[in-house]
């Protein structure tokens, strides 16, 4: 590999190390070298190209973002890298290398999801593939891989689960998402009163506001605060972690109202913490450390966990931010631009506030990133305040990919907010990656390439000197295609021939009802995903279920939701497809959609075609009025690659082998299989596990017999 040799060329000039070089500024002495490089991964949340004109897009109005515009400069941008339609699908793959439909991780994981349908820990995650070569691997914030405790009986490894997983440190949470807004604020006021969470001022809100008041924090302290400190109170007091009494003098016992134990958005944040020795703590969002902006916690924690690494190591850090995932909400007024727009008399709802809270999301997420680089030790700001970020000066490779295209309310113009986060099309799935490091060659360049969020999975062991095929049990099928010539040779012919994104069902219990319908009304479309009101709420969305839109009873099922929008004289929405995948390749694109028709109740195949189009700054995106099998006949060309596409579509669904009563995922049903089964029967006292195969929530004797059934039995990887 020559970027080894370039890379130690540059390191011999300088070597930097955290304990040796916080500032970023050089040393005199040069701490020993590490010969194999640091991966810093920062995952950003529901964010597409479309949002960065550092990528050409952004539309009208882009957030600014100097941090990632700096880092793209020092790095190489990927004008072309698919991530799948939703969160853990995607991040399953990142460290994976397989997709959806071999791991079963097919969608966002939510409550009623079995453990068949998370992260197995049976995969060689690259936490475990880089443990081969001595890395420390850490997780900060969100990675949304698992189950949670808002279903124990589902998330077999519990707490536990990420350390399972592979990772010597996890530090943040297992679910989706920030908690909905707390529009009691801490307790102050009936619920739905202040829809962003805290007490506006009386300009902000005549009605409503307070001026003064009492900000309780968690530590049991509390001071008074006014105008003179902020121009919203309430909001400064909520930014510092506290619950803003308003109209009220501190009182020596806290009222009994105040309620620290309320989740808010942001500004909540219980913290699960597993360490390499496989114990684990809560600290509870009652905890002072609990409280305050997420992303700069996120932001702290991570720089903690890197401080602490002592140089001899190398390491592998992934920060997941939770920016800019729902609820929107206002980021602390001190991260961001001093022109921006006064927001503390926003409601949080509506298209045109959350528009502005979304760019100012992404600004307060630009800042923390800078952040992060700069306490790193991997950059410096200028006396300008400007990032100065010069990779080849570290030996840390610097990754950053959003795991899924942007959440409709948040799409900027041209980019289609009806086929965005959830669905396969380029507004769901066409991420910014960027790439820094000192194997980067002319940096400041795009790579036109395909590439996938699989892909990660290949360039983080290869980052680290490992090939993949040599760690991975009995020829297991990885997706995941190399990336790092990319990096070292700016003449890289392409390597991917085709791309592949994918969005399923994950897997329930059999007995178990679907959750509720939810209508989202910017994608015009019948969810049945979320398990509570409040959670459809939050993405905008208008609930069915018990107490919602259809009253009292509630209706059970999506089919119901158009029956009665028809009864009431208003139009049917789209109902949300069971499974939905893309292939392309370097011109087309292929769409193929799996969806229950109500009048059957059988699930029907529909296809769309589109021509690949990335112009800037304006491309032709796959909008349904550009689906290129509307004509009749097609055209000859355009018949050979729907042909083409169909067919490479079908080999690559026919390549996954299911292998029943293989729970270890090594190709053979034998005794450890019958072990893997004890384990799970025994310690989660026969809830969900990877070893229910007959998927009823319960690993019990059925599963057993499963396992009897296929003894012997030898799957490997299928023949094409
Ligand atoms: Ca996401
Ligand atoms: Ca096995
Ligand atoms: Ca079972």
């Amino acid at each position: 590999m020559n970027w080894k040799r370039i890379a130690l060329g540059a390191t011999a000039l300088m070597t930097l190390t955290l304990s040796a070089c916080d500032s970023g500024h050089h040393t005199a002495t040069p701490p020993p070298r590490q010969a194999l490089p640091n991966i810093l991964f920062v995952v950003l949340d529901d964010f597409g190209v479309d949002q960065l004109p550092i990528f050409g897009y952004g539309g009208a109005t882009p957030a600014r973002t100097p941090n990632l515009d700096a880092i793209a400069h020092a790095g190489v941008r990927f004008r072309n890298a698919w991530s799948m339609p939703t969160c853990s699908p995607s991040r399953a793959t990142f460290f994976e290398g397989r997709y959806p439909f071999r791991t079963q991780v097919r969608n966002a994981i939510v409550a009623d999801d079995l453990a068949n349908s998370q992260v197995s820990p049976y995969e060689m995650t690259t936490p475990k593939i880089l443990k081969e070569k001595g890395y420390v691997n850490a997780v900060i914030g969100k990675m949304h891989l698992s189950g949670s405790d808002l279903n124990p009986d589902h998330n077999p490894l519990g707490h536990r689960v990420m350390y399972e997983l592979g990772w010597d440190h996890f530090e943040g949470y297992l679910d989706g998402g920030p908690f909905p807004l707390d529009t009691t604020a801490g307790g102050v006021a009936p619920d739905g009163t202040h829809g962003c969470g805290f007490v506006p001022s009386t300009r902000d809100d005549p009605a409503r506001g307070a001026d003064a008041g009492a900000c309780y924090l968690a530590d049991g302290s509390c001071s008074p605060l006014g105008l003179a400190r902020s121009p919203t109170p309430g909001r400064l007091c909520m930014e510092q972690g506290g619950i803003f009494d308003p109209g009220a003098v501190c009182r020596a016992a806290r009222p009994s109202y105040i309620d620290f134990s309320k989740q808010n958005g942001y500004y909540t944040a219980e913290w699960i913490i597993s360490e390499a020795d496989g114990s684990v703590r809560v600290e509870a969002v009652t905890e002072p450390g609990a409280r305050g902006y997420r992303v700069v916690q996120e932001t702290d924690r991570a720089v903690a966990w890197l401080k602490q690494q002592s140089g001899e190591r190398p390491w592998m850090l992934s920060v997941g931010y939770s920016a800019i995932h729902t609820p929107l909400q206002q980021p602390p007024v001190a991260l961001l631009p001093s022109d921006s727009l006064p927001t503390s008399g926003f409601t949080c709802t509506g298209t045109a506030e959350q528009r502005i809270l979304t760019n100012q999301m992404i600004e307060a997420l630009d800042a923390e990133i800078g952040r992060l680089l700069v306490e790193a030790g991997l950059a410096r700001h200028d006396e300008t305040g400007r990032l100065v970020y010069r990779p080849e000066d570290t030996n840390t490779v610097l990754i950053i990919m959003g795991d899924n295209g942007t959440y409709g309310p948040s799409v900027k113009a041209p980019f289609n907010p009806a086929r965005a986060k959830g669905f396969p099309y380029q507004t769901g799935v066409w991420v910014p990656l960027i790439v820094a490091g000192p194997m980067v060659q002319q940096p400041g360049r795009s790579v036109p390439h395909m590439v996938n969020s699989t892909d990660l999975y290949r360039l983080f062991a290869e980052l680290a000197d490992i090939r993949l095929e040599s760690v991975m049990p009995d020829d297991r099928p990885i997706d995941a295609q190399p990336l790092l010539p990319y990096l070292t040779a700016p003449d890289a012919a392409p390597i991917r021939s085709t791309n592949y994104t994918e969005m399923g069902t994950n897997i329930k219990a059999r007995t178990a009802a679907l959750p509720s319908p939810c209508v989202i009304p910017t994608s015009n479309i019948c969810v049945q995903l979320f398990p509570q009101q409040a959670v459809c709420e939050d993405q905008g969305g208008s609930w069915y279920g018990p107490g919602g839109v259809a009253g009292q009873a509630g209706l059970s099922s999506c089919c119901a939701v158009n029956e009665w929008l028809l009864a009431q004289g208003q139009d049917a929405v789209d109902i949300m497809p069971d499974t939905q995948r893309a292939i392309r390749n370097a011109t087309h694109k292929l769409v193929q959609i799996e969806r229950l028709n109500c009048s059957t109740q059988q699930l029907e195949l529909s296809e769309e075609l589109y021509a690949i189009d990335e112009a800037i700054p304006i491309p032709r995106l796959d909008n349904s009025l550009y689906n290129l099998l509307t004509q009749a006949p097609l055209p000859a060309d355009v018949q050979q690659q729907y042909d083409r596409l169909r067919g490479e579509m079908q080999a690559l669904l026919d390549s996954h082998v299911v292998c029943p009563g293989d729970g270890n995922l090594d190709g053979v049903v034998d005794a450890a299989d019958v072990e893997g089964w004890q384990r799970f029967n025994r310690d989660t006292v026969g809830q969900s596990s990877w070893y229910d195969f007959n998927h009823d929530g319960l690993t019990n004797e059925a599963d057993l017999l499963i396992i009897q059934e296929n003894m012997g039995r030898r799957c490997g990887p299928a023949v094409s």
